[in-house]
């Protein structure tokens, strides 16, 4: 995909740390107006269907991504994402919270414990991860969760208004929300997997 839309049309300045060839992989690197790369998050799709199409948007992206990752039982070069999209008149934080607790209940059971940590990211603001409590100890601190009791599943956030500049949507009329998480991550919890290598 283009720089344009894993990086500029997603808030992240040319300066940022993550553009570097250290950690994403480059087709075409250095050339400003056509840099080609194997993208890095599956955000390049929806900056796509919002080139194409109005709000309100509700979609989900999945599909498979690359980072200049070392391969180990935690990560890989090569993984997949999977992020929603929602964008309409009158979108809250509130929305956001209850998606996410429906998602988190569904997918690992009713009686799960979350939590929403303030976090940053160049394209929403607020920005917050949401953390479980350990599928391994309980929330009382062991070695999987390295003694905090909480383990990440995703990020999430906010649109930031400059995301909606870059595709011509009125952040004056329009909010909305976004979460992204890695596929494999989320299925070594929800099935005890662990080592993510085994997926390959
Ligand atoms: C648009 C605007 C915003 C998608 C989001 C995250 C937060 C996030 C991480 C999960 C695991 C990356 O691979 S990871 O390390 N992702 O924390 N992703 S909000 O935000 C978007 C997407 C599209 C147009």
């Amino acid at each position: 995909d283009t720089a344009w839309h894993n990086f500029d049309a997603l808030n992240t300045p040319p300066t940022h740390p993550a553009r570097l060839e250290s950690d994403t992989m480059y087709v075409d690197y250095g050339n400003p107006d056509d840099e080609l790369l194997l993208r890095t998050q599956t955000s390049t799709m929806q900056v796509r269907y919002m080139e194409q199409h109005e709000p309100p948007v509700y979609i989900v992206a999945p599909g498979r991504c690359y980072r200049t990752d070392t391969l180990d039982a935690t990560h890989s070069p090569v993984f997949h994402q999977i992020e929603g999209l929602l964008i309409d008149r009158h979108v809250t934080m509130a929305d956001l919270k209850s998606v996410l607790r429906l998602f988190a209940s569904s997918f690992l059971g009713g009686d799960v414990h979350i939590r929403f940590r303030p976090s940053f990211f160049p394209f929403t603001e607020p920005s917050a991860e949401v953390d479980i409590a350990c599928v391994m100890c309980g929330g009382k601190g062991c070695r999987i969760c390295k003694k905090t009791g909480w383990l990440e599943i995703l990020g999430s956030g906010m649109i930031d208004p400059e995301v909606f500049k870059s595709v011509d949507y009125d952040p004056a009329q329009f909010s909305g929300f976004a979460f992204g998480m890695v596929l494999e991550r989320i299925a070594m919890l929800k099935y005890g997997v662990g080592d993510l290598r085994l997926f390959f």
